[in-house]
């Protein structure tokens, strides 16, 4: 039987997977390894040196599985990080989107355009490390002067991969440098911020057959551009049925949207910080980020420095015997670096209880679901459309007790999975590029049901809903200033 390769790289780990393609997918884990940003004294940076050595020997592990019939391979990768290229290759270490310096890039955007302007034009949400505020940093540091080429991660892979250099589209969609009504660099954008033309190369869709791959393990086998953004490979891998059904990609983000034919860029969107990012066929994905299962890992991370060994499995099953824990702003801007994450907690929520990792587990669990709901009601005032289900997939589906509150607190039904979601998105974007599977998302879709069990969860008619904008006050995201 035919095989793609996926790779798929997250916030946490990197993973290469070898799907088999039938009736039914077949995924296989065949190498995993971290992709954790360091610290360093030129900031958070990422190894992408060290990463595309990982993905070689992954896709020598998955050819040597795969006995060879191997149609594809395709990468996707968290969105707005990208390389910048010179004349002898890779300038330096890319930044990760953590690193504290997006502030002061996003001021120097907002001078130039502010964002009530960017927003018609991009259609993003105001968060403080879209690429455009990288970019803004760079500005003030010369780091562009020597810069050929800009590449999105998983671009960049692929161009050491195939030596073809190209951003595809739903990545380059999260730079907030595209028009998300033609897909096209907007270059009006881009001249006004003084950022070099050069630097973008020629956008390819979702779908585009790249090239060969000319060096390593998998030389001679198609690299096909995928959903290269991982949440539009994880809407594409996720079971959505209709209109009504919302899609909640979770992971070390929650992604909370709707999949829709066009952007909606009102000021009322804008106000409510929701965002347009491209997706495959030309769909939408109208979502908000709710700062997702990062609060958990952080603060496990942070305990295991203070000696104290915790997993999130273990902490979500305790968590379940909580009761009464406080709701808190999951997406108050001091979240979202790295660091003393109960710390941060604590500065939200006054309660000694969250000292008790198991309670500030609960904590946590309500106040993300608690933020799903409201995502959700905002969701059906801004796209007029009436949300019927909860669609859950990526790591987070495998979560049951969130999976219930956030039934619970939706007052919706919830179906959960799959968990490998991006994987299957990816793998399925290869294979119709290939020629294996034919048809549209909602035929893809029909593959990814047939191929996964889904778990359902229904409101508890015990627990009230509780809509997070009823119960704190929201700061502006993370745009705003912490203060
Ligand atoms: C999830 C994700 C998300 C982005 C963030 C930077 O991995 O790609 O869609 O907002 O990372």
């Amino acid at each position: 039987m035919a095989s793609v390769i996926a790779v798929d790289l997250g916030a946490t780990s990197g993973r290469v997977i070898l799907t088999t393609v039938g009736e039914r997918l077949t995924l296989t884990e065949v190498h995993r390894f971290s992709t954790a940003a360091r610290r360093t004294d030129q900031g958070l940076r990422l190894d992408v040196v060290a990463l595309f050595d990982e993905v070689q020997e992954g896709l020598g592990l998955a050819m040597a599985a795969a006995d060879g019939d191997v149609a594809a391979v395709g990468i996707d990768c968290w969105s707005v990080d990208y390389a910048l290229l010179g004349e002898d290759g890779l300038l330096d270490l890319p930044y990760n989107y953590r690193d504290d310096r997006t502030t002061a890039g996003r001021a120097v955007v907002e001078a130039v355009i502010p964002h009530a302007e960017l927003y018609t034009h991009s259609g993003l949400q105001d968060v403080v490390f879209n690429t455009v505020n990288q970019l803004g940093h760079d500005l003030t540091t010369g780091r562009l002067e020597h810069a050929t080429t800009l590449l999105m991660l998983p671009d960049l892979l692929g161009y050491w991969l195939t030596g073809r250099a190209v951003a595809e589209r739903t990545n380059a969609s999260s730079t907030a440098l595209l028009d998300p009504r033609t897909g096209q660099w907007d270059w009006t954008v881009i001249d006004r911020l003084g950022l070099p033309r050069r630097i973008f190369p020629q956008i390819v869709e979702p779908g585009t057959v790249l090239g060969d791959i000319t060096v390593g393990p998998a030389a001679g086998v198609p690299l096909v551009a995928v959903g290269s953004h991982d949440t539009a490979s994880a809407v594409v891998g996720a079971p959505l049925r209709d209109e009504g059904d919302v899609f909640i990609s979770s992971g070390t983000w929650s992604l909370v949207g709707m999949e829709l034919p066009a952007p909606v860029l009102t000021e009322e969107s804008r106000l409510a910080n929701f965002t347009n990012e491209g997706g495959v066929d030309g769909t939408t994905r109208y979502l908000k980020n709710v700062m997702g299962l990062w609060l958990v890992s952080e603060a496990i991370r942070h305990w295991e420095t203070e000696g104290h060994r915790h997993t999130a499995p273990a902490l979500a099953a305790a968590a379940r015997r909580v009761a009464d824990a406080p709701v808190f702003d999951v997406n108050h801007p001091t979240l979202l670096a790295p660091g003393d994450m109960p710390g941060r907690v604590r500065t939200l929520v006054d309660d000694d209880r969250l000292a008790d990792p198991t309670f500030f587990t609960r904590c946590v669990l309500e106040s993300l679901a608690a933020a799903y709901a409201d995502t959700v009601a905002q969701l059906a005032q801004l796209t007029g459309r009436r949300p019927r289900r909860v669609v859950i997939v990526g790591g987070g589906s495998a979560n049951a007790l969130l999976n219930q509150l956030t039934a619970d607190r939706t007052r919706l039904p919830v179906v959960a999975g799959p968990v490998e979601a991006t994987a299957i998105g990816n793998s399925l974007i290869q294979a119709r590029a290939a020629g294996l599977l034919h048809g549209s998302l909602t035929d893809l879709r029909k593959i990814v049901t047939m191929s996964t069990d889904l778990t359902s969860y229904t409101p508890s008619p015990e627990r009230p809903s509780g809509l997070l904008r009823e119960i704190v006050s929201l700061s502006n995201e993370f745009g705003a200033d912490p203060a």
